[in-house]
């Protein structure tokens, strides 16, 4: 059994003030992580006091973005290695926003996903097809490239811990979900493309979550699919009455 994994991706949303008081009121009715893990993943800045407020709850913090190097001469970028000393304990990487706005390449989510496991950092790695390829019966080749692509180099071992997340681009921010089951199919596609490459026992213990305008209407349905095993939630992830309503379902 998968325990769900529920991950808000706040984006480039909230003061910071109001990123604390959005910590502080759900760090106590966040469910147990014996059950789901409970993330949000904040603008950076943000990140020592987040986890500061979430110490010895049930919430954990994450990252939105990081480099792969852990030092150097790279201005403006924030190191795994940083991430680490703060005790941070996820990060997306490859979020199709990173990728098409700030030419993220399937080159260097791998090398981002190889850094975040060495500093000890849960990597949620993103993948999805845009409107036309989906259009055009590309999605199952485009997941597969990316998915291939940034597990390359890894055991079995340590892709278990890893967490996928199949964000249909289409879906991002525009109130249009994939069905559950097309959600289902594609994120069902990737674990056999984890199984060629890892074997049954990583592809069944890998996470696979579902992103694209999830909310508190269609989640339920999303995780009663054999393949989805979580969320990655943007604009329902800013709320606290929604973002509880979301973990709530994956109980
Ligand atoms: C997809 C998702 C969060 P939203 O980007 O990663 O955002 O739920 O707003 O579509």
């Amino acid at each position: 059994m998968r325990k769900p994994i529920i991950a808000g991706n706040w984006k480039m949303y909230k003061s910071f003030d109001e990123a604390v008081e959005f910590a502080e009121a759900v760090r106590e009715q966040v469910p147990s992580e014996d059950k789901v893990d409970a993330v949000i993943c904040a603008p950076a800045l943000y990140l020592p006091t987040l986890v500061d407020v979430a110490t010895e709850t049930d919430l954990a913090i994450g990252a939105q973005n990081m480099h792969f190097e852990n030092e150097g001469a790279f201005t403006g970028e924030i190191s795994p290695s940083q991430l680490a000393s703060i005790n941070v304990d996820y990060v997306i990487l490859g979020h199709s926003e990173r990728r098409e706005y700030f030419n993220e390449t399937d080159e260097a989510v791998n090398k981002k996903v190889r850094a975040a496991l060495i500093n000890g950092i849960v990597p949620i790695i993103c993948c999805g097809e845009t409107l036309e390829e989906r259009e055009s019966g590309q999605t199952e080749e485009k997941v597969s490239t990316q998915v291939t692509a940034a597990l390359e180099g890894f055991t079995p071992e340590e892709v278990k811990h890893m967490v996928i997340a199949y964000e249909p681009i289409w879906a991002i921010g525009t109130g249009k979900t994939a069905t559950a089951d097309d959600a289902n199919h594609v994120c069902g596609k990737i674990r056999e493309v984890v199984e060629g490459l890892y074997g049954q026992e990583a592809a069944e213990s890998i996470r696979i979550q579902y992103g694209g305008s999830v909310k508190p209407e269609n989640i339920d349905e999303l995780l009663s699919k054999e393949h989805i095993d979580g969320a990655l939630v943007g604009g329902a992830s800013l709320k606290v009455d929604s973002y509880l309503k979301l973990l709530e379902a994956a109980v």
